[in-house]
């Protein structure tokens, strides 16, 4: 994940969730192989200069499968996420080796490991069962016993007073719910003023910590898609709804997602697609949204508001009309209660729906006592789904400014001048006034841009400055400010850097403030002697402002390369970059030679299931009872993921007309049934049906007597999660919930198998581990791996598809050759008609990671973006493609394409490839 971009956005912190099945693929066999060490990432965010927030679980939720349980869970008698003791025995080992590998990263050890979460949202409880106080203390006990020092937190699903016990208790809020279809329906009480008085109720003497607030969406199956998520979490959402975050005097600000990334292999419970993408500030190809350029103005402003941290909201439900008289708009007054100087005026519209363009002027009592401002004249306005914080008495260096209705986003004292920079949507009317000693004000002077100034001298010793935010207009107030004066859009390009201090935690400084306009995003500032060198990303040819003292930018550099700078008449730096963006031919992928083999080689007369495992159970721990005669729940056999297959050997009586099943997947699954060679038909899947009974005929009546076997191919959408606790939800069964032989009760299925990946819980891909392959026959054989011979298979794209009802393994080969120094994020890319759609299912193994499942008429993920080092951006890459198709006619990709989805000139570190083993004899594949 992209940890340097948090940091560049003005966050100092990242929380990351660990996922528990994944580690322990095969219960006692905890494994860090592979994309599975966690050390490469502690110390790329210790690099960073990025603190971290682990969230070991066991329980994460998440949208991932079993909620971040091992797929072993299911079979595991009582209750789980409670004291109940084959939980906690279950749990033991992992938190153990989990424990000591965050320990050994905490900050205590120098690294940045500054909190651990015990549970996830322990907050809800099945019909019977409340709150368990031994498990919550049994877990802290055991994080404790693993070597974690640092403060032990937990998020409540709401502010409900849920495991306090912990060090610093907090909770999570998504006041905009998940609806991405309707991105712009915003409630009218959306905005939580509330959460304030529950922080009061429950832990007054802890920082008001929110562990989840909203920063995107999930979107499920057959869903709207991610950029319409981005839009009902955009940046309006976040200015009004983090702004009241900070009325409410919310010290930790935790965005869930910040980088969502990819549900690639089985990671996904049901609910959701392979794209992880959040609509979250940075997406799933990393590239920045605005989102994070609006988050980057409020992050900085709190970053230097010190004052904030030490203040409580003071007029609390009584906000409408207060401030302003205007009764649209609700101002809520924060003041530092500890300063007893700084405060915050929150504004926003009463009503969150509300469009309306409000004037307002603000009546406030500062240190030059009641003021109305403008003072100037005129009035303020706030336009449509948008908030403001206005300050007062604000400190800014050896500044004050008793009032700024234009938004601060930084201030830095640089060479002993304070720079502030302000901001505020075009085309408004801002006032900002400055305190001044003496009898004189100081002299205003426009240094650069078109902006005019109108000012006045305040009773008691400040002036204030009237101004329109439009563009850039610098302004020089007396010697010792300056003053940058911006429209949001001008705000965006601003980035404030500290570079490494010496010493331990060299890249956490947050001193020595260097501010830089321009550019698409700036990661570093390194200062040398007088050499400054900058790194970062750019997307086009940049203007560069550099604001940095003079003795350390004699000499700029940007990736490396000097920069040509020129000194302003206000004494920073101007320098332009060109970027060079080289042209990348991709392979074009309809065009390389195909491979194509049958994948279903199962439904042959020929084809012998001796290998499979016999499904005998006769029992089960499952709290869901089964009612066939034996067990047909693909997890009590070890299978958790991807394809499942079953196979039903009878004997006709010779008057079975149809076969009738019932089968549970998880939302969008589909089957596929077919009486020894014949397809009898799908259920091609649907979002809103997990379990589906469906009856299949024969095409013409057996013979009394002679056997058959029945193959059935089923899809494993993930295990449900298991967000109430003891309600064991994430038992529910994959699998045969019952079966019968229509026209013929009394014929007997003699033998029941089950296939699932190869090895199941004894996973055979180490590297790729438990969750990325499934129980395809080319699976089972590893056909989706680099290096397997596909030199005696017969050509066939995935384009051209296949003619009936089966599965066939596509595969190719393909060179990259992306150019060093930039990031080009590709996607493979998939065409869609909807207009009458065919009923397949397509998995991409790239190097044999799975990284997209696709369903055809679900949708409606299209582009399934595949991270460099995955792909190899340099060499040699294998695609594979299987092709599960559910109607008797077939069915085919409309297309197939790379595509390149942004492009950057990068300082990003070189990607190392992840190790992606090729194919090797797989013993006791079938
Ligand atoms: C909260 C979970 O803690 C988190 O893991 C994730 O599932 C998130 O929601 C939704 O994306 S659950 C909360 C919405 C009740």
């Amino acid at each position: 994940m992209p940890i340097m971009k948090p940091r560049a956005m003005g966050f100092n912190a990242v929380s990351f969730y660990i996922f528990w099945g994944i580690l322990e693929g095969k219960r006692g066999d905890i494994s860090f192989e592979g994309f599975r060490d966690l050390q490469p990432f502690f110390d790329a965010a210790k690099q960073a200069g990025v603190y971290l927030i682990a969230r070991p679980g066991p329980y994460i939720n998440a949208e991932t499968t079993a909620g971040g349980f091992p797929g072993w869970g299911t079979h595991t008698p009582g209750l789980w996420r409670t004291s109940n003791a084959s939980y906690t025995e279950a749990y033991a080992g992992y938190i153990k080796e989990v424990g000591s590998r965050i320990a050994a990263n905490q900050i205590t050890k120098g690294g940045p490991v500054i909190l651990v979460q015990s549970e996830n949202e322990y907050s809800g409880w099945a019909d019977g069962y409340a709150e368990d106080p031994v498990y919550e203390s049994q877990l802290m006990q055991a994080f404790r016993d693993a070597g974690i020092t640092v403060p032990l937190t937990t998020n409540d699903a709401w502010p409900g007073g849920h495991y306090t016990s912990v060090d610093v208790y907090g909770y999570d809020s998504y006041p905009n719910g998940f609806d991405c279809s309707h991105p712009y329906n915003w409630s009218s009480d959306a905005v939580p003023e509330w959460l304030w008085g529950s922080h009061i109720q429950f832990t007054p003497n802890v920082p008001n910590a929110l562990y989840e607030f909203q920063g995107g969406a999930f979107d499920p199956w057959g869903g709207s898609g991610y950029s319409s998520c981005s839009v009902l979490t955009g940046p309006e959402f976040e200015r009004v709804f983090y702004k009241n975050q900070f009325a409410m005097s919310t010290t930790y600000l935790n965005l869930y997602m910040i980088y969502g990334g990819t549900n690639w292999g089985g990671i996904a419970h049901p609910g959701v697609y392979t794209s992880y993408d959040y609509g979250s500030a940075i997406a799933e190809d990393r590239s920045l949204r605005e989102k994070f350029y609006e988050l980057k103005l409020q992050a900085n402003f709190l970053a230097v508001s010190t004052a904030y941290l030490t203040t409580r909201p003071m007029n609390i439900y009584n906000t409408q009309g207060s401030f302003t008289g205007n009764s649209a708009l609700k101002t809520t007054q924060v003041l530092d209660v500890v300063g007893n100087k700084t405060g915050f005026y929150v504004v926003r519209q009463a009503d969150a729906s509300n469009n309306d363009t409000q004037s307002y002027t603000l009546n406030l009592e500062t240190s030059l006592g009641a003021l109305t401002i403008p003072a100037i004249g005129g009035s303020l306005s706030l336009n449509g789904k948008d908030s403001k914080i206005h300050v007062v008495d604000y400190t800014a260096g050896t500044t004050t400014l008793v009032y700024s209705t234009a938004e601060v986003m930084t201030w830095a004292t640089i060479d002993n001048r304070d720079v502030i920079v302000l901001y505020g949507n075009a085309g408004e009317l801002h006032e900002t006034a400055i305190k001044f000693d003496g009898a004189t004000p100081p002299a205003v002077k426009i240094a650069s841009g078109n902006g005019k100034i109108k000012q006045k001298a305040l009773v008691g010793g400040a002036l204030a400055l009237q101004y329109t935010t439009s563009g850039q207009t610098v302004v020089e107030v007396g010697s010792e400010v300056l003053l940058y004066i911006l429209d949001r859009k001008e705000a965006y390009q601003f980035w404030v850097l500290h570079p490494p201090s010496t010493g331990d935690m060299t890249h956490f400084n947050t001193d020595n403030p260097i501010i830089v306009k321009g550019g698409y995003l700036v990661r570093t500032a390194t200062v040398n002697g007088n050499v400054l060198s900058l790194t970062g990303d750019l997307n086009s040819t940049s203007n560069f402002e550099i604001i940095a003292p003079a003795a350390s930018s004699r000499t700029v550099t940007f990736n490396g390369q000097p920069l040509l700078t020129t000194k302003t008449s206000y004494g920073t730096l101007s320098a332009s970059k060109k970027v060079v963006l080289p042209p990348v031919v991709l392979p074009n992928l309809s065009s390389l030679p195909w491979k194509a083999a049958n994948s279903l080689p199962e439904i042959s007369a020929q084809y012998s299931d001796a290998l499979w495992t016999v499904a005998n159970h006769t029992s089960t721990v499952n709290p869901i009872q089964f009612t066939t005669p034996v067990v047909l729940y693909a997890g009590d056999y070890g299978f958790h993921t991807g394809n499942i297959l079953w196979r039903a050997h009878f004997s006709a009586t010779g008057t079975e007309t149809a076969f009738k099943v019932d089968i549970v997947g998880g939302s969008a699954f589909g089957y596929s049934v077919w009486l020894d060679s014949t397809f009898i038909g799908s259920w091609v899947g649907d979002p809103a049906v997990s379990e589906f009974e469906g009856t299949f005929s024969f095409p013409k009546s057996l013979s009394k007597g002679t056997n058959h076997v029945i193959t059935i191919l089923q899809d494993h959408m993930g295990y449900e999660e298991d967000w109430a606790s003891a309600s064991d939800d994430f038992k529910t069964p994959r699998g045969i919930m019952s079966y019968s032989f229509i026209g013929s009760p009394l014929t007997v299925v003699n033998t029941w198998k089950v296939a699932g990946n190869l090895g199941g819980e004894e996973f055979i891909d180490r590297t790729r581990g438990p969750l990325n392959e499934g129980g395809l026959y080319g699976e089972r054989q590893g056909w989706h791996l680099p290096g397997f011979d596909d030199a005696r298979w017969s050509s066939g794209n995935p384009t051209m598809g296949i003619s009936q009802a089966g599965v066939s393994m596509f595969r190719t080969k393909f060179n990259l050759n992306i150019p060093q120094g930039v990031d080009y994020p590709i996607s493979i890319v998939v065409g869609n008609s909807t207009s009458t759609p065919k009923h397949f299912r397509a998995q991409f193994y790239v190097n044999g990671y799975q990284f997209g499942k696709y369903i055809n008429h679900i949708g409606p993920q299209k582009a399934f973006p595949v991270p460099q080092g995955i792909l190899n951006y340099h060499g040699e890459n294998t695609l594979a493609i299987s092709l599960w198709t559910a109607d008797a006619t077939g069915g085919n990709l409309e297309s197939l394409a790379l595509q390149i989805t942004s492009k950057v000139e990068t300082s990003m570190p070189a990607v190392v490839n992840q190790p992606s083993p090729g194919w090797t004899p797989r013993p006791g594949a079938f």
